[in-house]
């Protein structure tokens, strides 16, 4: 039977969400019928706050609603869910993602009408909490990441496997998504985990400094697969994985293989300037590799320590510039707005930016988002403040968003962090800087 709907969004018209063909192939393994909707972000201004169309689009679902975000969507998403179950209290809500994950008890805590929040990845999970909750049973204790209540008490289960169960597809059911053919970039995750420990992410703390890898061959076939699905048509394939470059053997085995087997497709990944040489470009542009996107965080020596970045701008040079000569499309991208960074630092940063544009390399200017679980928000976090005013593409302006989400936002800080800024005193004289 069918009670099942599972709810995600979609960021990109190109791109193929990932996310729900993992939670799609999970339940279809465990054989749990269920729906999938994918609520697109893209296809209007400030589509993530026009509750009423997210409430009509979440209010057409089965008995189970289980829904999946990041953290610019949750307040919107809870406010659509909140009128949902004062409508129709009988139905179930199950959150996951990384948004809900972040503040799993918090969210828990403070709105009632969620009935279950599942940390991390949900292949495993999702299917065992459906199947539990059909038959009617109460024990949770065994279902990897749950966090549901008891009671009066919020219960939060281990997640052993958090976001490591990224790796277990064999192959993804790609039929689930309507218009397949007509995507263009297929994501795929080779690998889960990072051995670095940059301060302004939280994958250090989340993946533990273990990487785990996913079968080479599994990924050809996963490659086979997509090339049957576009036929002639051109495609590019996203690789994910945070870590992917940092392990030559198994780059060189999979642009062997990506070469032996003729697939002839062309494919991008992200890259550390401190792990690719002269050798390794030359194999990976020969197997297809057409874009790299390097995350070099700023174009100061002393912010590059303070972040543990591991390299110097000096190298983060060499390689981009060493990098352009094999492959079409790099990209760097830095981050501003640091909590301790001077305005001499961002100055050294915009340096870079002009000099790169200059060699023909993309530049992407990121303000530092507080991400929950990194050492900076550990350290900063009593400092967060709220910018009323429009600060990227990816917020919106809190006065163009609905009363009752920048109220949630306001009263809720520890939940919806991600509106926030770390303080900073010198926040104007750079944004006036970036406007000029
Ligand atoms: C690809 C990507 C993008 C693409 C999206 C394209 C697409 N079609 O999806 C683009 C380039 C558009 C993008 C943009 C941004 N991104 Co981005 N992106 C990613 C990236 C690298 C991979 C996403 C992915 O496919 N993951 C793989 C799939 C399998 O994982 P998943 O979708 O999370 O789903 C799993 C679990 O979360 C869980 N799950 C998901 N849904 C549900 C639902 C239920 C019910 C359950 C039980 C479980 C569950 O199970 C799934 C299977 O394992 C992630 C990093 C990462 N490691 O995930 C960042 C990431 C998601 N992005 C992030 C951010 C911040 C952004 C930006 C806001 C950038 C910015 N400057 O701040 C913009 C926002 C876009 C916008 N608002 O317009 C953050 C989100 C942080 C947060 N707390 O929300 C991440 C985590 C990176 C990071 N560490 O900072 N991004
Ligand atoms: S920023 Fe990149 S290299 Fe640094 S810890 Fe995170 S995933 Fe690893």
């Amino acid at each position: 039977m069918n009670n099942l709907t599972l709810v995600q969004f979609s960021y990109s018209s190109f791109s193929v969400p990932l996310g729900s063909l993992y939670l799609a192939y999970g339940l279809e393994k465990a054989n749990v019928q269920f729906d999938l909707k994918i609520y697109p972000l893209y296809n209007k201004l400030d589509a993530w706050a026009d509750i009423d169309k997210l409430y009509s689009f979440l209010v057409k679902s089965r008995e189970i609603i289980a829904v999946g975000c990041w953290s610019d969507m949750l307040p919107f998403l809870l406010v659509a869910l909140g009128k949902i179950k004062k409508k129709f209290p009988e139905k179930i809500i199950i959150l996951g993602g990384i948004g809900p994950t972040e503040v799993a008890e918090e969210i828990m805590n403070k709105f009632n009408f969620i009935n279950f929040i599942i940390k991390g990845c949900g292949i495993l999970p999702l299917p065992t909490l459906i199947r539990k909750i059909v038959k009617g049973k109460k024990n949770f204790s065994d279902v990897d990441g749950l966090v549901y209540r008891n009671g009066r008490n919020i219960i939060s289960n281990n997640h052993d496997s958090f976001y490591l169960n990224s790796i277990i597809p064999d192959i993804l059911p790609y039929h689930r998504i309507k218009n397949i053919s007509s995507y263009y970039k297929f994501l795929i995750r080779t690998s889960s985990g990072c051995p670095y420990r940059c301060t302004f992410c939280q994958l250090p703390y989340l993946s533990c400094g273990k990487v785990v890898y996913r079968d080479i061959n599994k990924i050809i076939k996963e490659i086979k697969l997509i090339k049957r699905i576009k036929k002639n048509k051109k495609f590019l394939i996203l690789i994910q994985d945070e870590a992917f470059i940092i392990n030559r053997e198994r780059v060189i085995k999979f642009c062997n293989l990506l070469r032996a087997e003729k697939l002839n497709v062309a494919w991008q990944c992200y890259g550390r300037v401190d792990r690719i040489d002269r050798e390794l470009l030359e194999v990976v542009s020969k197997s297809g590799c057409r874009a790299v996107y390097f995350g070099v965080e700023s174009g100061s020596n002393k912010i590059l320590r303070k972040i543990k970045k591991g390299f110097t701008i000096e190298k983060a040079i060499e390689i981009l510039l060493l990098s352009k000569k094999y492959i079409k499309r790099i990209t760097a991208s830095f981050i501003y707005l640091y909590p301790f960074e001077t305005i001499k630092d961002f100055k050294e940063t915009l340096l870079f930016k002009k000099y790169l544009e200059l060699k023909k390399i993309h530049v992407q200017l990121h303000q530092l988002n507080p991400i929950k679980n990194s050492d900076i928000y550990f350290k900063y976090k009593r400092n967060l403040f709220l910018f009323e005013k429009k600060r990227s593409s990816f917020h919106l302006n809190l006065n163009r968003m609905p009363r009752e989400c920048i109220k949630l936002i306001k009263n809720n800080p520890d939940i919806f962090y991600f509106y926030y800024f770390y303080n900073f005193k010198d926040l104007n004289i750079i944004l006036k800087l970036i406007k000029n």
